[in-house]
């Protein structure tokens, strides 16, 4: 029978009680790190002292829709009225789109209709696919209430006084009566606290929808002087995709978050849905289901709500939610590239001479873990 050696029958012993204090700290390690865990996973934004009075502008559409409901199940705005612009659908459809939702979830503010067309280009075909009725195929009730009597730019206008320079345009479509307001009212620029808007793909040449349907209009915003923050849509998409899993890679390095393995977060959001969940329910799915048929080939195009992210920017103030860069933007009126955004960073701005429109805050990402955290306290406002 043979023993193994032991040059020292006591280190087994050592070892033994080492191997228990390393458990044991192990453990209280494990332990504090999912009480941290659990106290730092999915971080809530922080709620402003006081909300921010904002104007929604947009043409109502999925995304939109989607994007003004969200916008009323958070404390952080004070939506003052809704305007509607021609876009994703006709003038006539995304006000009434508008105009069921702005009723339906009891937003309690005016909403005015805005510009048919363009300021010099003709009108655009829409470019979405946005169901039956422009809302997903999903039908909501005929609205009590009643169209604002003023345009779009007159109800911007008086808020902006009434608002005395607090008030925040969040525009999600062509940037028509944010233009038409600016030019109709030379004043304006001075009363407004900022403009978020969608222009432009940072990452591609792709001149993208909302402002191809009005350069003219951008231009004008562009040399406004007011405060402006940008989102690329290319951008948006990436950070708004992840809510469902999709098994498309961005070759980012993020399919992990929204990948084929990652959980259905949305319906686990709303295992037991209101009305308006079931709303935001019959979007999503809809949404996904346009991409399952559509088009499986680009990333891009993948369960997104690109609309969220200039909401997100305005309500994430003081939060690490969106990352920004400072950025020149400017935006071709003429000629064969006329609708494309000209993005120039702001070290190669300093050696340029050129006219480079004008210096806004860029936002180049969005943080998912809080992006979840923000959906969930916007779903759950709803129950
Ligand atoms: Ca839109």
């Amino acid at each position: 029978m043979s023993t193994r050696y032991n040059p020292n029958p006591f280190e087994k012993k050592k070892m033994k009680k080492s191997t228990k204090w390393v458990l044991c700290i192990l453990a209280a390690v494990s332990a504090v790190g999912c009480i941290v865990a659990a106290l730092v996973q999915e971080p809530v934004i922080p709620a402003y002292k006081e909300a921010v009075p904002v104007i929604i502008d947009c043409d109502p559409g999925t995304d939109d829709g989607y994007a003004l409901v969200m916008a009323g199940g958070t404390d952080n705005l004070d939506v003052r009225g809704i305007t509607t612009v021609y876009g994703a659908l006709s003038i006539g459809a995304t006000t009434q789109n508008a105009l069921s939702l702005t009723d339906y979830i009891g937003l309690g503010c005016p909403v005015s209709v805005g510009a048919a067309t363009p300021l010099v280009r003709s009108l655009r075909p829409s470019s979405e696919n946005n169901g039956v009725g422009g809302l997903c195929s999903v039908a909501l009730p005929v609205p009590a209430q009643k169209l604002d009597e003023r345009p779009a730019w007159q109800l911007i206008y008086d808020e902006a006084v009434a608002q005395n320079g607090k008030l925040q345009l969040i525009c999600l479509g062509p940037l028509t009566n944010v233009a038409t307001a600016l030019q109709q009212y030379p004043d304006l620029a001075q009363k407004l606290a900022g403009i978020t808007f969608m222009a432009g793909n940072f990452d591609s040449p792709a001149v993208e929808f909302n402002t191809s349907c009005d350069p003219q209009a951008l231009d004008v915003v562009l040399r406004c002087g007011v405060p402006l923050t940008v989102v690329p849509r290319d951008r948006a998409y990436l950070a708004t995709r992840l809510i469902n899993p999709c098994p498309v890679a961005d070759g980012d390095g993020n399919t992990a978050l929204w990948g084929s393995g990652a959980p259905d977060y949305w319906s686990d959001l709303v295992s037991d849905k209101s009305p308006v969940q079931s709303f935001l329910v019959g979007v999503q799915q809809y949404t996904d289901d346009n991409w399952k048929t559509n088009d499986q080939t680009t990333s891009l195009n993948c369960r997104a709500m690109p609309s969220m992210a200039p909401l997100l920017s305005v309500i994430s103030g003081g939060s690490d939610l969106c990352r920004y860069d400072k950025c020149w933007v400017n935006i071709i009126t003429t000629g064969e590239k006329t609708g494309t955004v000209v993005f120039t960073s702001a070290q190669d701005a300093e050696k340029s001479d050129e006219d480079l429109g004008a210096e806004v805050s860029l936002l180049v990402d969005i943080d998912r873990t809080l992006y979840r955290q923000a959906i969930r306290q916007m779903v759950n406002s709803y129950r």
